[in-house]
């Protein structure tokens, strides 16, 4: 599987805005593949927020990828679901959904994303690379050395590594040149609403140099 190098993921908190909004400004800023991340709804709320961003995704050409919640992208056939450490085992959800579902894992050090390398995934996400706010409870920071030796240690099984946590216009470039096939990105694109294509247009430009 061919992975745009940005990967934008969204946050209703962070953006005040719906799912279905942040797709909207994301693709008008140009992007492809996009991940619906909701920590605070119920899985009922977040279905049927995911349904309307499924909607515009359609329309607009995007994939759109569910976090934690295989059930949610089968019923509602979205593109993909990316699962966490303590979410359904991906051998399991890839059971459940089939050839077909893009399957992504987040990893937190070399040890985690080798084990992972032998999962049935289209992708493994390794991170936080940086500092981040974003998530509670991170892991501890993997940083560019570390980003660099899961790019060594998974090479070989030809995955596509997805860098996450703490990235930045300043420090996107650097990620990719790390090994990092996509960034995966959320405070930098949605922090100010307003600002939402222009970021991402600005990151496409960059991650493309
Ligand atoms: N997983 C590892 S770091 C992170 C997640 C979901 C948060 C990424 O958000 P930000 O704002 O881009 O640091
Ligand atoms: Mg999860």
């Amino acid at each position: 599987m061919i992975l745009p190098k940005l990967y934008p993921i969204t946050d209703v908190r962070l953006s005040k805005l719906s799912h279905a909004e942040q797709v909207t400004r994301l693709r008008e800023g140009g992007a492809r593949f996009i991940q619906l991340r909701e920590k605070n709804l119920s899985p009922r709320e977040f279905c049927d927020a995911a349904e309307a961003a499924l909607d515009v995704a359609r329309e607009r050409g995007v994939r759109l990828i569910i976090n934690d919640r295989a059930d949610i992208a089968l019923a509602l056939g979205a593109d993909g679901v990316h699962l966490g450490q303590d979410d359904l085992d991906p051998s399991a959800a890839r059971r459940l959904l089939g050839e077909r579902f893009i399957i992504g894992y987040s990893t937190h050090s070399v040890a985690q994303a080798v084990e992972a390398a032998r999962l049935p995934l289209d992708y493994i996400a390794i991170g936080p690379i940086f500092d981040t706010r974003t998530k509670e409870n991170p892991a501890a920071v993997v940083g560019l050395d570390g980003l660099r030796r899961v790019k060594e240690a998974v090479e070989a099984r030809g995955i596509p590594l997805v860098a996450i946590g703490g990235i930045t216009q300043d420090t996107a470039r650097a990620a990719l040149d790390a090994g990092a096939d996509s960034v995966a990105i959320i405070s930098a694109l949605l922090d100010a609403p307003e600002l939402i294509k222009q970021r991402t247009r600005e990151f496409i430009t960059m991650c493309k140099g």
